[in-house]
């Protein structure tokens, strides 16, 4: 009897839940470009329904399965997917009827755009291209109510959206801590719910060497581990735990096919000439001194720098090339460049003398030993690019006299980006406030996680305008879009990272994909709190304090 009593106590408060309506709210973030509502009835999704995509199109294929996976994890409504082929090898209006269908629409605009219409007889997601679709997907996906239901109502209406930037990036430093196959493959989930297509993917650094090189196995099994790590900010203290990793080429191969089955595209960083004690502590030879080095245990910026006076290190920077151009198949290969200092350089004698083989001077503010690092810069960016690569490189490059081609991240302040624009770069704009992620995220610091420093609210995200107001016309298509930076110095587990970036890569999403005058802080707001329910639902860490007003901080108003 008891028994009976649950079940049927259990069966109202689904029959309950369903009547007061699980319904969908297109209000996702980042916020759609348009939701018109169409006077009609809703459209029902249950587990009835079918996911429909055009057979030949493995890309669709793959998209269909990947709502299908998001609608089950998100409310346990189990949808089966079904690829159809009409004459004009897409969906016919029959097989529309009851279900949701992929399309390619060449009327969509934009590359990334998409659009989705409901009506009562079915619902059509549409793209010019699949990453499209995918894109409409995602804004389906969180339109959801997160938790179990056996019946969805999604609102009769048009809902379209494309991205005001082609480049929406993310960064992690898996350098300075190292995170395993999983946690990347989960960060690139979060970037494909915010919409983002771009990871950059700092490999290698003074505090490890995280990618295997076969030409140069010691890389990886050398100047991957360091013998201890410093606590805190430099402090004297250090844990003396050997730490470290790193990953296979298997392991890149398989984590760059997840990416691009998310429509992001990995921009591997080998950082050069600077931050490479953990390529010196492996070959020691490649330094301008010989060595011994060590691999980093503490956090700033070492003088010892690759020696470029030596044709040995130019051939090897060459060959290590060659195997990540095989490993990222994307068109762009991040070379760093920053923080380099010189004071090797100007001691050794091969590299002097390469200075003056080169002929190089003192021109204005340019130091012989600046000049030096652009010619080594442009030796491997046209390395590259006789490979049918480009380069990214950080905005110290404006000092060194490379060409145009190079893109500039502009992360020392939005203002070396406006240059580099001004100058004929394209740019990616990483400004420390307010695109470091690994900053705090409050002034308030005494119960957060030790972070690096500074202040990065959630609201001066949002606020963040990439293309400075006073950049004329003619260069503003040099602003490519905008990029959190991760650096992890401070950050040791897959849950502090994510606390780092949630939410506030919710407000870098409406950067990348709103026009300034679409943006409105409280509305995001307003429409925030669905977005976290879908963090709670996967497990995610999030900051819960940026959502509230009490917490938002003196400094930004
Ligand atoms: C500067 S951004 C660095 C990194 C540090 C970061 C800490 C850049 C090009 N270099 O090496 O990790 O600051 O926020």
């Amino acid at each position: 009897m008891k028994q009976l009593i649950v079940c049927v106590m259990v069966a109202l408060a689904a029959i309950a839940s369903v009547a007061q309506g699980n319904r969908a709210d297109y209000r996702v973030v980042p916020l759609p470009n348009v939701i018109n509502g169409i006077k009609s009835a809703d459209f029902k999704l249950t587990d009835q329904c079918l996911v429909n995509y055009p057979a030949v199109n493995r890309d669709m294929e793959r998209n269909a399965a990947m709502l299908s996976q998001y609608v089950e994890e998100l409310t346990g409504i189990h949808l089966s997917t079904r690829p159809c082929r009409d004459a004009k090898s897409s969906v016919s209006n029959q097989d529309r009827s009851g279900n949701i269908s992929l399309l390619i629409d060449s009327k969509v605009a934009g590359d990334e755009g998409y659009s989705i219409l409901v009506t009562p007889r079915g619902v059509e997601i549409s793209g010019r291209t699949a990453a499209g679709v995918f894109q409409g997907i995602q804004v389906l996906r969180k339109s959801l109510p997160a938790g179990k239901s056996m019946q969805i109502l999604l609102p009769a209406a048009q809902v379209a959206g494309t991205p005001r930037f082609g480049y929406r990036g993310m960064h992690l430093d898996c350098s300075r801590h190292f995170f395993g196959v999983e946690t990347v493959k989960r960060y690139l989930d979060i970037m494909a719910l915010h919409g983002m297509n771009r990871l950059h993917w700092h490999l290698t650094d003074d505090q490890g060497w995280r990618i295997e090189i076969k030409k140069y196995p010691r890389l990886a099994e050398v100047g991957g581990w360091r013998n201890g790590t410093t606590l805190g900010h430099n402090s004297p203290v250090n844990d003396g735990i050997r730490y470290g990793g790193y990953y296979t080429q298997e392991e890149i191969r398989d984590i760059v096919r997840y990416a691009a089955e998310r429509y992001i595209t990995i921009i591997p960083e080998v950082d050069m000439p600077g931050h490479m004690l953990g390529a010196l502590a492996a070959y020691p030879e490649l330094g301008c001194s010989g060595g011994p080095y060590e691999v980093w245990g503490q956090w700033g910026v070492t003088d010892d720098i690759l020696c470029v006076g030596k044709d040995h290190t130019l051939q090897f920077v060459k060959d290590v090339l060659d195997e990540v151009m095989e490993l990222f198949p994307g068109e762009y290969i991040h070379i760093g460049g920053d923080e380099s200092p010189r004071v090797r350089w100007q001691e050794c004698p091969l590299c002097q003398q390469r200075i003056r083989d080169l002929g190089l001077k003192a021109r204005g503010k340019q130091s012989p030993e600046a000049l030096l690092q652009g010619w080594f810069t442009t030796q491997m960016q046209q390395y590259l690019s006789n490979h049918g690569r480009r380069i990214i490189g950080w905005d110290e490059l404006l000092g060194c006299d490379i060409d145009t081609s190079a893109t500039i991240m502009s992360w020392r302040g939005a203002e070396p980006g406006a240059q580099g624009a001004l100058q004929g770069h394209d740019v990616i704009m990483t400004p420390v406030g307010p695109l470091y992620f690994d900053y705090y995220q409050t002034d308030k610091t005494w119960n957060e996680p030790t972070a690096f420093g500074g202040c990065n609210t959630l609201k001066k995200v949002y606020d963040f305008e990439p293309v400075a107001a006073d950049l004329p016309a003619d260069k503003r298509h040099h602003i490519l879009g905008a990029q959190a930076n991760v650096w992890t110095e401070y950050i040791t587990c897959e849950s502090q990272v994510q606390y780092q970036i949630l939410p506030r890569m919710a407000a870098l999403a409406e950067v990348q994909w709103l026009q300034p005058e679409d943006k409105d802080y409280q509305d995001f707001k307003a429409r925030l709190p669905h977005l976290v329910d879908i963090y709670k639902h996967y497990g995610w860490t999030y900051r819960a304090k940026s959502l509230t007003q009490e917490d938002e901080d003196k400094t930004d108003n």
